[in-house]
C-alpha cells in the first residue's frame, strides 16, 4: 500500500458517499480508510455496502466512545500497519475538497508534511460569519506564535504525512480524544523540525449534516496547545526534510 485517504466520520450519512466517490474518481489508485465511531446515522453501513464497488475502500468501525483525536490515532495506526507511505487525512463534510489531494501528494513529494491552508496565497475561507471566521483566524494566530512556526494555517484538518513522520513522532502513544490532536501532532512534526508545506486550499463550508464543534472543543484546543508550549523547547522549522536529505544520499 502506498498511499491511504483517511477521513473521521460521526454521522456523516449525507456527506459519505458522494465524498468517497468523488475521491476514488480523482485519485483511483488511492486507499480510502473511513474510521467511524459507530455513527448512530448508518454512516458506516453505507461505506459497507460501498466496500464492494470501490476498490481500496476500507472502514474501520470503532468501539468505545467517540472522539476525532481518538479515531485520528487509530486511522493513523491503521495507515502504518499497512505500510502507507503517504497519508492525507480530511473532513467528510466537504470543506475538504477532494480535487486538492493530488497536490497535497504532490507538494508530499518534497516535503514531510503537508498543510491544505486557507491563509497562504490562493487559499480562502468561504464560511459565512465573520466572527466565527475571525475566531478560527485568531485561534490559529495564536498556535502560530506558541509553536514558534512560520505555519499559517496550523488548525487546517486538511493534511498530508510521510509515513516515517508519523512513525518517528509516535502517534502509537498519543491519546487524545478531540480535535486537539490536530496541534499534537504538529507541535510534534514542529519539535523535530522536519519541513512543513503548505498549499492553498478554498475552504467552503460544511454543506450537509451538523457540525461537532462546540466552545468546550475550542477553549480545549488553545489549552491543549497553551499546555505543549509550556511542556517543553519548540525548535525553529528545520530547513532539510528527511525526502531532501534522501534524495541529497542519492546524488
Ligand atoms: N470518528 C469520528 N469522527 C468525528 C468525530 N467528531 C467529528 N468527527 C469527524 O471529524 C471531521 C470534522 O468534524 P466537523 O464536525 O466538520 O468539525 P469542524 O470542521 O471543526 O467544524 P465546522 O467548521 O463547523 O464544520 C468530520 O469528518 C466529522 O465527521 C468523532 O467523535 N469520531
Ligand atoms: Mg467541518
Amino acid at each position: 500500500m502506498n498511499t491511504v485517504v483517511f477521513i473521521p466520520t460521526w454521522n456523516e450519512s449525507e456527506n459519505i458517499e458522494l465524498l468517497i466517490k468523488d475521491i476514488h474518481q480523482i485519485v483511483p489508485k488511492t486507499d480510502i480508510l473511513v474510521v467511524d465511531d459507530i455513527s448512530p446515522d448508518g454512516t458506516g453501513d453505507i461505506v459497507e455496502r460501498l466496500i464492494p464497488e470501490i476498490p481500496g475502500l476500507h472502514i474501520l468501525h470503532r468501539q468505545g466512545p467517540r472522539g476525532r483525536g481518538w479515531a485520528g490515532i487509530a486511522g493513523f495506526i491503521w495507515a502504518l500497519d499497512h505500510n502507507a507511505e503517504y497519508i492525507v487525512e480530511m473532513d467528510a463534510d466537504f470543506s475538504h475538497q477532494p480535487q486538492y489531494i493530488p497536490n497535497i501528494l504532490n507538494a508530499l513529494k518534497d516535503a514531510d508534511m503537508v498543510i491544505g491552508s486557507r491563509y497562504v496565497d490562493g487559499g480562502k475561507d468561504m464560511r459565512p460569519g465573520r466572527v466565527r471566521n475571525w475566531i478560527s483566524r485568531m485561534a490559529g494566530k495564536y498556535q502560530q506564535k506558541m509553536f514558534q512556526t512560520s505555519v499559517k494555517d496550523c488548525t487546517s484538518g486538511f493534511r498530508g504525512y510521510r509515513g516515517y513522520v508519523l512513525e518517528s513522532i509516535g502517534v502509537r502513544d498519543l491519546n487524545t480524544w478531540g480535535p486537539a490532536i490536530l496541534s499534537d501532532v504538529l507541535y510534534r512534526v514542529i519539535q523535530q523540525g522536519y519541513v512543513i508545506k503548505e498549499i492553498p486550499i478554498v475552504f467552503p463550508d460544511r454543506q450537509r449534516g451538523q457540525s461537532t464543534l462546540t466552545a468546550r472543543i475550542l477553549f480545549e484546543g488553545l489549552w491543549n496547545v497553551t499546555k505543549l508550549r509550556f511542556s517543553g523547547f519548540v525548535g525553529n522549522d528545520a530547513k532539510t526534510s528527511q525526502a531532501d536529505q534522501a534524495d541529497q544520499k542519492n546524488d
